[in-house]
């Protein structure tokens, strides 16, 4: 424990050792709250950032510290697990980590292998960095044995800073960029939303969640490496659950500058198993995206994206809305009224479930 607490105190002043040792200490800058975390078990305010460490330094439960600055006081939180980088960071908090292995960010040391393990979308031999995306993250070996999907940080190579997603990482897709999911049979999620938080994006992150990625995570992933796009659409039909799919190559979102309108080089057939829906995205192509407070659509006398209760690439006020409210399986057609989520089908069924995935081509 001595020598541990050595370290501490040469990494936190900045003295060089004169012995080797096998711990180091990292720092990560996040807006994360430990306060929000049950693992943190010890806070206290108002002592020094290298006092915080040397008491976590003596005490075996400690993994890491989280310092927040008021000012001059720092208030001191004694954590019982390691911290992940964060997104959407403001830098209020600073993370140090106590390492005892040569695994980067959460990784786990193998001692069958003499390689790392890693979690969270960290990949390489170290854990070093954050997968490009999912489908890049599925390629490894690090997730090989994932059978859900989850909750994963990616760092898209053109893009200043992580984001946030959901990727399946199962057997039957693995390696799937979570665009969005709004279905009728996952907890309620408000999709009537201003422009930041289709910017940003929102809802549940999580395998049963419903949830919006978010228009920078779309623009920086599909021009950092070509994309297709997957739409998966569940209709009610004559009383049968049908999932239907279109996919799209080449699938790219612009920036906000242009508010964000794709472009696809073809549509392409389904695989052999999925019944084929109809081509539910060519009708905006070209279109910039439209939120209530944001109007972006060719209807100079309506807003569409309130009249739709949602947020998308509206044209016109009566056409369809992928994003709509998802309709139980009790309400089979497609109606007059707007809000209802809606894709193109040959007999006009409303939509129970709207599913969209990014694969790296
Ligand atoms: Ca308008």
């Amino acid at each position: 424990m001595t020598g541990i607490l050595y370290i501490w105190i040469v990494l936190l002043f900045g003295i060089m050792p004169d012995c080797r040792s096998y711990m180091t200490l990292s720092s990560i800058e996040s807006c994360y709250d430990p306060t929000q975390t049950p693992e943190t078990y010890y806070t206290i305010t108002g002592i020094s950032v290298p006092q915080c460490g040397i008491m976590c330094a003596g005490d075996e439960r400690c993994m890491s510290i989280s310092i927040k600055r008021d000012g001059n006081t720092v208030t001191c939180y004694h954590n019982s697990g390691r911290r992940l980088l964060s997104t959407g960071c403001d830098n209020q908090y600073s993370h140090f980590n106590g390492y005892h292995s040569s695994c980067h960010y959460h990784g786990v040391f193998l001692n069958d292998t003499y390689g790392c393990r890693c979690y969270g979308g960290y990949i390489g031999a170290w854990c070093e960095r954050l997968m490009e995306d999912c489908s890049e993250g599925a390629s490894t070996d690090h997730y090989k044995d994932f059978t859900e999907s989850d909750v994963f940080h990616i760092h898209p190579s053109n893009a200043p800073r992580a984001f946030k997603v959901v990727c399946t990482m199962d057997g039957w897709s693995p390696g799937w960029t979570w665009f969005f999911k709004r279905r009728f049979d996952s907890p309620y999620v408000n999709f009537t939303r201003p422009w930041e938080d289709y910017k940003h994006g929102f809802g549940d992150f999580s395998n049963s969640g419903n949830f919006w990625t978010g228009l920078d995570t779309m623009y920086h992933v599909t021009n950092n490496r070509p994309q297709r796009l997957k739409a998966y659409i569940s209709f009610k039909e004559d009383g049968k659950w049908v999932l239907r799919t279109y996919a799209y190559k080449n699938f790219q979102v612009s920036s906000e500058t242009y508010g964000y309108n794709f472009s696809f080089l073809s549509g392409v057939p389904p695989g052999p198993n999925h019944e084929k829906a109809m081509d539910g995205l060519s009708l905006f192509l070209g279109a910039k995206f439209s939120t209530y407070d944001v109007d972006n659509d060719n209807d100079s006398s309506d807003n569409c994206a309130n009249i739709h209760q949602s947020g998308w690439w509206f044209t016109t006020c009566d056409g369809y809305n992928p994003t709509g409210q998802p309709q139980p399986p009790s309400v089979q057609y497609k109606t007059s009224d707007p809000t209802q989520m809606s894709w193109p089908n040959t007999l006009n069924y409303s939509a129970a479930r709207v599913n969209m995935f990014l694969i790296a081509d």
